[in-house]
């Protein structure tokens, strides 16, 4: 018999918040140094929640990343930030990201909305002022790290730049401090839940993201249909690209489909490397009508 006493687990959830585009997803990314959830220069890249799954030693770190806080317009805004009023009241860390580029004396950060959902949680909250990168003087994020040290709401905040791997390293060891004694949630190898559909429609909707402009991108959801894997040769993808008018569906296709041949090759490749196995990935245009104000409509999509 093995006398020797279990060594304690720490484990915990750690929702990462904060408005579009201040680098949730890169950090996520970072962090597992695997690329989870899809990142654009595009704000309202992040739709669902994406789990990466942190195991080191006795330290299990389950980072949720959410889509970014705002005012919602549809109902796909609405399922959005449902997704982050539930992480904030059942986390067990808030990690709230902002891009202290953007921090000006003469604007609030945040609306005051994102403060009382914050108000609504008694877990610990550390801020991540990321993208000091672009700070041509350093000085510059004083201002903002005096705000938010002024709101009484943080028990930590660190400058970082989410593409710099010791930020991100000194931002872990920060975080772990706060993580409670716990048994794992997870397998120890597991890095994220989402299953292979999610992460090859999300690689189609970065490309999306990335090559259309205006309301494209945000009239647009890809779905899975069919999915096959083979023993031998290329695996089979079909999804549809799903937009809202039918005005949309020549824009994504392009002139002479070349948009859209554009679209599924990038995708392609970025699907191969994430399964690591060659694909044949084809690709349609739906029209659903108003489908970002449709629950039914958003529930077939998962939402
Ligand atoms: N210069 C710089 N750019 C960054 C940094 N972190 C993220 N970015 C860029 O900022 C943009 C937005 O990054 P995302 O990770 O998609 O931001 P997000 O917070 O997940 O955005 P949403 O999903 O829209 O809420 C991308 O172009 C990133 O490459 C950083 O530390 N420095
Ligand atoms: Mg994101």
């Amino acid at each position: 018999m093995n006398n020797t006493p279990a060594k304690d687990t720490f484990a915990g959830f750690v929702a990462i918040i904060g408005k579009p585009n201040a680098g949730k997803s890169t950090f996520m990314n970072s962090v597992l140094n695997e690329k989870l959830s899809i990142v654009t220069p595009k704000p309202q890249t992040t739709r669902k929640r994406v789990l990466g799954i942190y195991t080191k030693d006795n330290l299990q770190i389950v980072f949720v990343d959410t889509p970014g806080f705002i005012k919602p317009r549809y109902a796909l805004h609405e399922a959005m930030m449902e997704y982050v009023t539930e992480e904030v009241l059942s986390s067990d860390v808030l990690l709230v990201m902002f891009d202290v580029s953007e921090y000006s004396a003469h604007k609030e950060p945040f609306h005051s909305t994102f403060f009382e959902l914050l108000g609504k949680s008694p877990a610990p909250k550390i801020l991540l002022l990321n993208k000091i990168d672009l700070l041509k003087d350093k000085k510059a994020m004083l201002p903002a790290i005096d705000y938010f040290a002024k709101t009484d709401t943080f028990s930590e905040i660190l400058p970082i730049s989410a593409y710099q791997p010791d930020d991100v390293a000194k931002a872990i060891e920060i975080i772990a401090k706060y993580i409670p004694k716990s048994p794992f949630y997870y397998d120890e190898d597991l890095l994220s839940t989402q299953n292979e559909r999610f992460f090859v429609s999300e690689l189609i909707r970065e490309q999306i993201f990335l090559i259309c402009e205006e309301e494209i991108p945000y009239s647009t959801e890809v779905s899975i249909v069919e999915f096959k894997e083979r023993e031998k040769g290329k695996w089979y993808i079909n999804a549809e690209i799903i937009v809202e008018r039918p005005t949309q569906k020549p824009i994504i296709i392009g002139k002479d489909g070349q948009r859209i041949k554009q679209i599924g090759e990038l995708a392609r490749v970025a699907i191969e490397n994430h399964l690591g196995t060659p694909v044949y990935l084809d690709l349609f245009v739906k029209v659903r009508p108003k489908w970002r104000q449709n629950q039914r409509q958003l529930k077939s999509f998962g939402y």
